[in-house]
Protein backbone atom coordinates (compact mmCIF):
# COMPACT_ATOMS: atom_id res chain seq x y z
CA UNK A 1 0.00 0.00 0.00
CA UNK A 2 1.04 3.50 -0.59
CA UNK A 3 0.47 4.59 2.80
CA UNK A 4 -1.43 3.40 5.67
CA UNK A 5 -4.78 5.14 6.35
CA UNK A 6 -3.81 6.66 10.16
CA UNK A 7 -0.39 7.86 8.77
CA UNK A 8 -2.73 9.27 5.24
CA UNK A 9 -2.69 12.79 6.78
CA UNK A 10 0.82 13.35 7.85
CA UNK A 11 1.77 12.55 4.12
CA UNK A 12 -0.23 14.21 2.33
CA UNK A 13 0.51 17.37 4.68
CA UNK A 14 4.49 16.71 4.19
CA UNK A 15 3.43 16.82 0.69
CA UNK A 16 1.60 19.88 0.33
CA UNK A 17 3.92 21.81 2.16
CA UNK A 18 6.98 20.61 0.17
CA UNK A 19 5.25 21.66 -2.98
CA UNK A 20 4.36 24.87 -1.21
CA UNK A 21 8.42 25.28 -2.19
CA UNK A 22 7.35 25.95 -6.09
CA UNK A 23 5.38 29.65 -4.73
CA UNK A 24 7.07 30.92 -1.77
CA UNK A 25 10.77 32.04 -3.29
CA UNK A 26 8.80 34.40 -5.52
CA UNK A 27 9.37 37.88 -4.63
CA UNK A 28 5.86 39.18 -5.47
CA UNK A 29 2.30 37.14 -5.29
CA UNK A 30 2.14 35.21 -8.27
CA UNK A 31 1.34 31.63 -10.03
CA UNK A 32 4.29 28.94 -9.95
CA UNK A 33 5.24 29.19 -13.61
CA UNK A 34 5.42 32.27 -13.23
CA UNK A 35 7.44 32.73 -9.97
CA UNK A 36 10.29 30.16 -12.43
CA UNK A 37 10.36 32.38 -14.97
CA UNK A 38 11.38 35.71 -12.45
CA UNK A 39 14.22 33.33 -10.74
CA UNK A 40 15.55 33.27 -14.24
CA UNK A 41 15.03 36.65 -15.28
CA UNK A 42 17.42 37.38 -11.57
CA UNK A 43 20.17 35.32 -13.10
CA UNK A 44 21.88 38.36 -13.74
CA UNK A 45 21.37 40.74 -10.59
CA UNK A 46 24.49 43.40 -10.99
CA UNK A 47 27.09 44.25 -13.42
CA UNK A 48 28.75 46.39 -11.73
CA UNK A 49 32.41 47.95 -13.18
CA UNK A 50 35.58 46.38 -11.84
CA UNK A 51 38.48 48.03 -12.72
CA UNK A 52 37.29 52.01 -13.95
CA UNK A 53 40.04 51.78 -16.60
CA UNK A 54 38.99 48.59 -18.37
CA UNK A 55 35.88 47.72 -19.99
CA UNK A 56 35.54 44.43 -18.03
CA UNK A 57 32.81 44.09 -15.58
CA UNK A 58 32.09 41.77 -12.97
CA UNK A 59 28.65 40.06 -12.67
CA UNK A 60 26.77 38.73 -10.06
CA UNK A 61 24.55 35.63 -10.31
CA UNK A 62 22.01 33.89 -7.54
CA UNK A 63 21.50 30.12 -7.38
CA UNK A 64 17.81 29.24 -7.82
CA UNK A 65 17.03 28.04 -3.76
CA UNK A 66 14.77 25.41 -3.13
CA UNK A 67 13.17 22.03 -4.74
CA UNK A 68 12.25 25.00 -7.90
CA UNK A 69 14.45 23.47 -11.22
CA UNK A 70 14.64 26.48 -12.80
CA UNK A 71 16.99 25.95 -14.60
CA UNK A 72 15.20 23.14 -16.44
CA UNK A 73 11.86 24.79 -16.89
CA UNK A 74 12.63 24.73 -20.34
CA UNK A 75 12.34 21.22 -21.35
CA UNK A 76 14.20 20.39 -24.54
CA UNK A 77 15.24 17.51 -26.81
CA UNK A 78 18.52 17.84 -25.11
CA UNK A 79 17.49 17.97 -21.67
CA UNK A 80 15.55 14.56 -22.56
CA UNK A 81 18.70 12.82 -23.92
CA UNK A 82 20.40 12.89 -20.39
CA UNK A 83 17.90 11.31 -18.55
CA UNK A 84 19.60 8.08 -20.39
CA UNK A 85 22.31 7.19 -18.25
CA UNK A 86 24.61 6.26 -19.74
CA UNK A 87 24.74 9.62 -22.17
CA UNK A 88 24.70 11.54 -19.04
CA UNK A 89 28.51 13.99 -18.27
CA UNK A 90 30.95 12.33 -15.77
CA UNK A 91 33.93 10.00 -15.18
CA UNK A 92 34.05 6.72 -13.42
CA UNK A 93 36.99 5.59 -11.50
CA UNK A 94 35.45 2.29 -10.09
CA UNK A 95 33.74 -0.52 -11.91
CA UNK A 96 29.85 -0.20 -11.26
CA UNK A 97 28.06 -3.14 -10.27
CA UNK A 98 24.83 -3.79 -11.86
CA UNK A 99 23.30 -3.26 -7.98
CA UNK A 100 24.56 -2.13 -5.03
CA UNK A 101 22.51 -1.76 -1.63
CA UNK A 102 24.18 0.26 0.96
CA UNK A 103 22.39 -0.98 3.38
CA UNK A 104 23.79 -4.42 2.36
CA UNK A 105 27.12 -3.01 3.89
CA UNK A 106 25.77 -1.53 7.16
CA UNK A 107 25.74 1.84 5.85
CA UNK A 108 22.27 3.42 6.03
CA UNK A 109 20.27 4.40 8.89
CA UNK A 110 16.99 3.94 10.17
CA UNK A 111 13.70 5.65 8.59
CA UNK A 112 12.48 8.66 10.12
CA UNK A 113 9.07 10.10 9.40
CA UNK A 114 9.42 14.31 8.34
CA UNK A 115 5.51 14.66 9.62
CA UNK A 116 3.67 17.17 8.48
CA UNK A 117 7.23 19.50 7.71
CA UNK A 118 8.85 20.76 5.05
CA UNK A 119 11.89 19.28 6.08
CA UNK A 120 12.30 16.82 3.56
CA UNK A 121 15.68 18.48 2.82
CA UNK A 122 17.13 18.20 6.54
CA UNK A 123 16.44 14.48 6.57
CA UNK A 124 17.84 13.67 3.16
CA UNK A 125 21.13 15.79 4.45
CA UNK A 126 21.57 14.08 7.52
CA UNK A 127 20.77 11.40 6.32
CA UNK A 128 23.58 11.28 3.91
CA UNK A 129 25.78 12.23 6.59
CA UNK A 130 24.71 9.87 8.87
CA UNK A 131 25.38 7.20 6.11
CA UNK A 132 28.82 8.73 5.38
CA UNK A 133 30.24 7.64 8.73
CA UNK A 134 28.56 4.43 9.16
CA UNK A 135 28.81 1.54 9.68
CA UNK A 136 31.87 2.32 11.87
CA UNK A 137 30.01 5.36 13.63
CA UNK A 138 26.11 5.40 14.25
CA UNK A 139 24.40 8.72 14.94
CA UNK A 140 21.09 10.34 14.84
CA UNK A 141 21.81 14.05 13.69
CA UNK A 142 19.08 16.58 14.62
CA UNK A 143 16.64 17.52 11.79
CA UNK A 144 15.21 20.43 13.95
CA UNK A 145 18.68 21.81 14.67
CA UNK A 146 19.48 21.86 10.84
CA UNK A 147 16.05 23.51 9.79
CA UNK A 148 15.82 25.54 12.49
CA UNK A 149 19.55 27.36 12.75
CA UNK A 150 20.27 27.86 9.41
CA UNK A 151 20.00 31.43 9.30
CA UNK A 152 17.89 31.80 5.85
CA UNK A 153 14.48 33.50 5.97
CA UNK A 154 13.05 29.83 6.02
CA UNK A 155 10.76 28.53 8.71
CA UNK A 156 10.39 24.47 8.69
CA UNK A 157 7.18 24.39 6.62
CA UNK A 158 8.87 26.28 3.79
CA UNK A 159 11.46 23.46 2.92
CA UNK A 160 14.93 24.43 1.92
CA UNK A 161 17.72 22.58 -0.20
CA UNK A 162 21.33 20.98 -0.26
CA UNK A 163 22.61 24.20 -0.51
CA UNK A 164 21.38 25.31 2.63
CA UNK A 165 22.14 22.21 4.59
CA UNK A 166 26.08 22.34 2.95
CA UNK A 167 26.07 25.99 3.79
CA UNK A 168 25.11 25.54 7.50
CA UNK A 169 27.14 22.71 7.89
CA UNK A 170 30.34 24.20 6.51
CA UNK A 171 29.74 26.55 8.89
CA UNK A 172 30.20 24.68 11.59
CA UNK A 173 26.53 24.96 13.14
CA UNK A 174 25.84 21.66 13.25
CA UNK A 175 25.34 18.38 12.92
CA UNK A 176 23.87 18.05 16.72
CA UNK A 177 22.41 15.25 18.44
CA UNK A 178 19.26 14.49 17.73
CA UNK A 179 18.70 14.43 21.34
CA UNK A 180 20.21 17.54 22.15
CA UNK A 181 17.29 18.68 20.07
CA UNK A 182 14.23 16.48 19.45
CA UNK A 183 12.68 16.89 16.19
CA UNK A 184 9.07 18.58 15.83
CA UNK A 185 8.75 20.00 19.12
CA UNK A 186 9.06 24.07 17.52
CA UNK A 187 11.78 24.43 19.77
CA UNK A 188 15.60 24.56 18.97
CA UNK A 189 18.73 24.12 21.29
CA UNK A 190 20.89 26.39 19.45
CA UNK A 191 23.86 25.62 22.23
CA UNK A 192 23.79 22.14 21.13
CA UNK A 193 27.12 20.47 21.12
CA UNK A 194 28.65 20.30 17.55
CA UNK A 195 29.51 16.58 17.10
CA UNK A 196 31.15 16.92 13.55
CA UNK A 197 32.91 19.11 11.34
CA UNK A 198 32.13 18.98 6.94
CA UNK A 199 34.81 19.92 5.66
CA UNK A 200 34.45 18.13 1.99
CA UNK A 201 30.80 18.05 -0.41
CA UNK A 202 30.58 17.06 -4.00
CA UNK A 203 28.08 18.36 -6.34
CA UNK A 204 27.17 15.51 -9.08
CA UNK A 205 24.01 17.35 -10.62
CA UNK A 206 23.19 15.01 -13.17
CA UNK A 207 26.33 13.02 -13.33
CA UNK A 208 24.83 9.76 -12.68
CA UNK A 209 27.93 7.06 -12.79
CA UNK A 210 29.78 9.84 -10.22
CA UNK A 211 26.19 9.22 -7.78
CA UNK A 212 26.37 5.62 -8.09
CA UNK A 213 30.59 6.19 -7.35
CA UNK A 214 29.64 7.95 -4.42
CA UNK A 215 26.78 5.88 -3.22
CA UNK A 216 29.50 2.91 -2.70
CA UNK A 217 31.88 5.49 -1.35
CA UNK A 218 30.07 7.38 1.22
CA UNK A 219 26.94 5.36 1.35
CA UNK A 220 24.43 7.61 0.34
CA UNK A 221 23.69 10.22 -1.90
CA UNK A 222 20.74 13.47 -1.76
CA UNK A 223 18.58 14.02 -5.08
CA UNK A 224 15.78 16.17 -5.81
CA UNK A 225 12.97 14.60 -7.17
CA UNK A 226 9.17 15.55 -7.82
CA UNK A 227 6.91 13.64 -5.75
CA UNK A 228 2.62 14.21 -6.71
CA UNK A 229 0.30 16.29 -4.53
CA UNK A 230 -1.62 13.35 -3.34
CA UNK A 231 -4.16 15.68 -1.50
CA UNK A 232 -6.77 14.97 -4.53
CA UNK A 233 -6.14 11.11 -5.44
CA UNK A 234 -6.38 9.42 -1.84
CA UNK A 235 -2.56 8.24 -1.89
CA UNK A 236 -2.76 6.88 -5.44
CA UNK A 237 -0.71 8.87 -8.34
CA UNK A 238 -0.44 7.56 -11.91
CA UNK A 239 3.62 7.69 -11.60
CA UNK A 240 3.76 5.43 -8.69
CA UNK A 241 3.08 1.34 -8.62
CA UNK A 242 1.83 1.26 -4.75
CA UNK A 243 2.17 -3.07 -5.30
CA UNK A 244 6.01 -2.94 -6.70
CA UNK A 245 6.72 0.24 -4.94
CA UNK A 246 8.44 1.46 -8.43
CA UNK A 247 8.27 5.46 -9.11
CA UNK A 248 8.93 7.12 -12.55
CA UNK A 249 7.91 10.56 -13.05
CA UNK A 250 7.68 11.96 -16.70
CA UNK A 251 5.79 15.11 -16.16
CA UNK A 252 7.03 18.97 -16.52
CA UNK A 253 6.32 19.34 -12.10
CA UNK A 254 9.94 21.00 -11.15
CA UNK A 255 10.97 19.54 -8.06
CA UNK A 256 9.63 19.96 -4.73
CA UNK A 257 10.56 16.66 -2.30
CA UNK A 258 14.35 15.45 -1.75
CA UNK A 259 15.22 11.47 -1.13
CA UNK A 260 18.02 9.57 -0.54
CA UNK A 261 19.85 7.34 -3.01
CA UNK A 262 21.02 4.17 -1.41
CA UNK A 263 21.56 1.93 -4.36
CA UNK A 264 20.56 0.86 -7.64
CA UNK A 265 19.41 -1.97 -9.35
CA UNK A 266 19.89 -2.17 -13.16
CA UNK A 267 17.57 -5.07 -13.98
CA UNK A 268 14.48 -3.49 -11.40
CA UNK A 269 11.88 -3.81 -14.11
CA UNK A 270 10.21 -1.32 -15.98
CA UNK A 271 7.40 -3.19 -16.27
CA UNK A 272 7.16 -2.63 -12.57
CA UNK A 273 6.24 1.15 -13.05
CA UNK A 274 2.66 2.47 -13.69
CA UNK A 275 3.52 4.09 -16.73
CA UNK A 276 6.61 2.15 -18.80
CA UNK A 277 10.04 3.52 -18.64
CA UNK A 278 11.94 3.09 -22.06
CA UNK A 279 14.06 1.03 -20.32
CA UNK A 280 14.90 -1.21 -16.81
CA UNK A 281 16.66 -0.06 -13.94
CA UNK A 282 15.88 2.33 -10.47
CA UNK A 283 17.83 3.68 -7.94
CA UNK A 284 16.79 2.54 -4.49
CA UNK A 285 15.99 5.60 -2.25
CA UNK A 286 15.20 6.09 0.90
CA UNK A 287 12.14 8.71 1.77
CA UNK A 288 11.54 10.58 4.78
CA UNK A 289 7.61 9.59 5.59
CA UNK A 290 8.10 6.42 8.26
CA UNK A 291 8.38 3.05 7.50
CA UNK A 292 4.68 2.54 6.31
CA UNK A 293 5.35 4.19 3.61
CA UNK A 294 6.77 2.16 0.42
CA UNK A 295 8.98 -0.48 0.92
CA UNK A 296 9.99 -0.41 4.53
CA UNK A 297 10.26 3.28 3.83
CA UNK A 298 11.69 2.89 0.78
CA UNK A 299 11.01 3.10 -2.93
CA UNK A 300 12.21 2.26 -6.23
CA UNK A 301 13.08 5.61 -8.97
CA UNK A 302 13.78 4.47 -12.63
CA UNK A 303 16.54 5.62 -14.59
CA UNK A 304 14.38 7.41 -16.54
CA UNK A 305 13.03 10.03 -14.30
CA UNK A 306 12.99 13.11 -14.77
CA UNK A 307 14.38 14.59 -11.99
CA UNK A 308 16.51 11.60 -10.11
CA UNK A 309 20.09 12.79 -9.91
CA UNK A 310 19.85 15.82 -11.86
CA UNK A 311 20.54 17.89 -8.57
CA UNK A 312 22.32 15.72 -6.35
CA UNK A 313 24.89 15.97 -3.94
CA UNK A 314 27.20 13.41 -1.56
CA UNK A 315 28.62 14.65 1.61
CA UNK A 316 32.20 13.11 1.74
CA UNK A 317 34.24 14.92 4.46
CA UNK A 318 33.03 14.84 8.08
CA UNK A 319 36.06 15.38 10.90
CA UNK A 320 36.28 14.94 14.33
CA UNK A 321 35.82 17.95 16.51
CA UNK A 322 39.41 19.18 16.61
CA UNK A 323 41.33 18.54 13.68
CA UNK A 324 41.17 22.71 13.46
CA UNK A 325 40.26 24.95 16.24
CA UNK A 326 38.71 27.94 14.81
CA UNK A 327 37.19 28.77 11.77
CA UNK A 328 37.35 32.40 10.42
CA UNK A 329 34.72 33.06 7.87
CA UNK A 330 32.35 35.53 6.38
CA UNK A 331 29.79 33.20 4.13
CA UNK A 332 27.67 31.75 7.02
CA UNK A 333 24.87 31.66 4.46
CA UNK A 334 27.33 30.07 2.30
CA UNK A 335 26.28 29.60 -1.71
CA UNK A 336 23.86 32.52 -2.17
CA UNK A 337 24.87 32.92 -5.89
CA UNK A 338 27.67 33.68 -7.60
CA UNK A 339 30.16 36.31 -9.34
CA UNK A 340 32.60 36.51 -11.74
CA UNK A 341 33.75 38.36 -14.86
CA UNK A 342 32.55 36.32 -17.30
CA UNK A 343 35.06 34.45 -17.80
CA UNK A 344 36.49 30.92 -15.68
CA UNK A 345 38.89 32.63 -13.99
CA UNK A 346 39.44 35.07 -11.59
CA UNK A 347 41.55 36.15 -8.11
CA UNK A 348 39.64 36.44 -4.52
CA UNK A 349 40.64 36.75 -1.59
CA UNK A 350 39.41 37.15 2.23
CA UNK A 351 40.91 39.25 5.19
CA UNK A 352 40.72 37.93 8.44
CA UNK A 353 42.31 38.96 12.26
CA UNK A 354 44.02 36.13 14.19
CA UNK A 355 42.33 35.79 17.35
CA UNK A 356 45.25 33.81 18.96
CA UNK A 357 49.04 32.82 18.54
CA UNK A 358 47.58 30.46 15.68
CA UNK A 359 48.55 28.10 13.03
CA UNK A 360 46.85 28.75 9.85
CA UNK A 361 46.24 25.18 8.67
CA UNK A 362 44.03 25.03 5.81
CA UNK A 363 41.23 27.25 3.77
CA UNK A 364 38.18 25.81 2.15
CA UNK A 365 36.08 27.16 -0.73
CA UNK A 366 33.52 26.53 -3.41
CA UNK A 367 34.43 25.36 -7.06
CA UNK A 368 31.04 25.67 -9.21
CA UNK A 369 32.33 23.16 -12.22
CA UNK A 370 34.25 20.38 -12.88
CA UNK A 371 37.96 20.56 -13.43
CA UNK A 372 38.62 23.77 -11.34
CA UNK A 373 42.44 24.81 -11.14
CA UNK A 374 43.94 26.67 -7.78
CA UNK A 375 46.81 28.55 -6.38
CA UNK A 376 45.79 29.66 -2.73
CA UNK A 377 48.24 32.11 -1.48
CA UNK A 378 48.56 33.61 2.03
CA UNK A 379 49.81 37.18 2.78
CA UNK A 380 50.12 38.03 6.96
CA UNK A 381 49.44 41.62 7.40
CA UNK A 382 48.88 42.67 4.50
CA UNK A 383 49.12 46.59 3.44
CA UNK A 384 45.15 46.91 2.39
CA UNK A 385 44.95 44.80 -0.49
CA UNK A 386 49.02 45.11 -1.73
CA UNK A 387 49.35 41.11 -1.41
CA UNK A 388 52.85 41.43 -2.61
CA UNK A 389 54.53 39.38 0.26
CA UNK A 390 52.10 36.53 -0.54
CA UNK A 391 53.31 32.83 -0.33
CA UNK A 392 52.47 30.52 -2.51
CA UNK A 393 50.82 27.56 0.07
CA UNK A 394 48.45 25.02 -2.09
CA UNK A 395 47.81 24.55 -5.72
CA UNK A 396 46.08 21.71 -8.04
CA UNK A 397 43.20 20.58 -10.27
CA UNK A 398 39.54 19.61 -8.10
CA UNK A 399 37.83 17.34 -10.64
CA UNK A 400 34.26 17.83 -8.82
CA UNK A 401 31.73 20.40 -8.62
CA UNK A 402 31.01 21.25 -4.60
CA UNK A 403 32.91 22.78 -1.26
CA UNK A 404 36.22 21.76 -0.47
CA UNK A 405 39.15 21.68 2.15
CA UNK A 406 42.45 22.54 1.12
CA UNK A 407 45.32 21.66 4.03
CA UNK A 408 47.87 24.15 3.23
CA UNK A 409 51.67 22.56 2.02
CA UNK A 410 53.33 24.08 5.37
CA UNK A 411 50.86 25.56 8.11
CA UNK A 412 51.51 29.84 8.44
CA UNK A 413 51.90 30.98 12.23
CA UNK A 414 49.89 33.82 12.82
CA UNK A 415 50.54 36.26 15.66
CA UNK A 416 47.03 37.40 17.99
CA UNK A 417 45.73 40.38 16.48
CA UNK A 418 47.52 40.10 13.21
CA UNK A 419 45.63 40.33 9.96
CA UNK A 420 45.80 37.96 7.05
CA UNK A 421 44.85 37.36 3.60
CA UNK A 422 43.42 34.20 1.99
CA UNK A 423 43.88 34.88 -1.58
CA UNK A 424 43.25 32.10 -4.30
CA UNK A 425 43.51 32.27 -7.88
CA UNK A 426 40.45 30.13 -9.41
CA UNK A 427 39.73 28.68 -12.51
CA UNK A 428 36.82 26.61 -13.64
CA UNK A 429 36.77 25.59 -17.38
CA UNK A 430 33.53 26.60 -19.02
CA UNK A 431 31.94 29.29 -15.99
CA UNK A 432 31.22 32.45 -16.53
CA UNK A 433 30.84 33.30 -12.64
CA UNK A 434 33.27 30.93 -11.44
CA UNK A 435 33.06 32.36 -7.30
CA UNK A 436 30.76 31.30 -4.84
CA UNK A 437 29.55 34.29 -2.95
CA UNK A 438 27.21 35.38 -0.05
CA UNK A 439 24.81 38.47 -0.54
CA UNK A 440 20.90 39.37 -0.25
CA UNK A 441 19.05 37.74 -2.68
CA UNK A 442 15.53 38.74 -3.47
CA UNK A 443 14.69 39.39 0.31
CA UNK A 444 12.65 36.17 0.08
CA UNK A 445 15.32 33.45 1.56
CA UNK A 446 18.69 35.23 2.19
CA UNK A 447 18.01 38.49 3.90
CA UNK A 448 19.24 40.45 6.60
CA UNK A 449 22.85 39.05 5.07
CA UNK A 450 25.92 40.72 7.08
CA UNK A 451 28.13 41.98 4.72
CA UNK A 452 30.91 44.19 5.50
CA UNK A 453 33.64 46.25 3.76
CA UNK A 454 37.58 45.17 3.93
CA UNK A 455 36.34 41.35 4.12
CA UNK A 456 36.10 40.15 0.62
CA UNK A 457 37.80 41.27 -2.69
CA UNK A 458 37.72 39.73 -6.36
CA UNK A 459 40.11 40.34 -9.01
CA UNK A 460 40.41 40.20 -12.34
CA UNK A 461 44.12 39.62 -13.11
CA UNK A 462 45.31 40.08 -9.10
CA UNK A 463 46.56 43.42 -9.33
CA UNK A 464 43.80 45.59 -9.29
CA UNK A 465 41.77 44.18 -6.56
CA UNK A 466 37.70 45.05 -5.84
CA UNK A 467 36.39 44.99 -2.22
CA UNK A 468 33.54 43.43 -3.25
CA UNK A 469 31.53 43.89 -0.08
CA UNK A 470 31.68 47.66 -0.88
CA UNK A 471 30.93 47.12 -4.61
CA UNK A 472 28.04 44.55 -5.10
CA UNK A 473 27.14 43.74 -1.16
CA UNK A 474 29.06 40.17 -1.47
CA UNK A 475 30.92 38.27 1.01
CA UNK A 476 33.25 35.76 -1.16
CA UNK A 477 32.79 31.89 0.23
CA UNK A 478 36.42 31.60 1.72
CA UNK A 479 36.97 30.19 4.95
CA UNK A 480 40.35 29.75 7.34
CA UNK A 481 41.01 27.10 9.63
CA UNK A 482 43.76 27.11 12.22
CA UNK A 483 44.87 25.12 14.86
CA UNK A 484 45.60 26.97 18.64
CA UNK A 485 49.58 27.04 19.28
CA1 LIG B 1 17.35 12.80 13.38
CA1 LIG C 1 13.68 20.55 18.87
CA1 LIG D 1 28.68 37.76 5.60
Amino acid sequence: MWISKENGFKIVMSLILCTALLVVPAPSPSASQESNSAQLQREVAIIAPVDPESDESAERMEVPKGNSDAQKIYYTDEDQKFNSISERPGSMLITLPSTYDSRQVGRVSSVKDQGALGTCWAFAALGAMESLLMPQEVYDFSEDHLSLNHGYALDQTTGGDYSIALASLAAWKGPVAESDDPYGDHETNPDAKVLKHLQEAIILDGNVPGIKEAVMKYGAVQSSVFSPNLEYTQGVSPFYNANTYGFYYNGQESTNHDILIVGWDDAYPKTNFSLEPEGDGAFICKNSWGESFGDGGYYYVSYYDRHIGNKAIAYTRLDEIGVYDTIYQYDELGWVGQIGYRKPSAHIANIFVANSNEALEAVSFYTLGENTDYAVYVAVNPLGTDFHGKVQVASGTIQNKGYHTIDLENEISLQAGESFAIIVEINTPGSSTPIAAEFEDDGVWAKDVTVGINESFMSYDGSIWMDVGESLGCNICLKAFTKQK
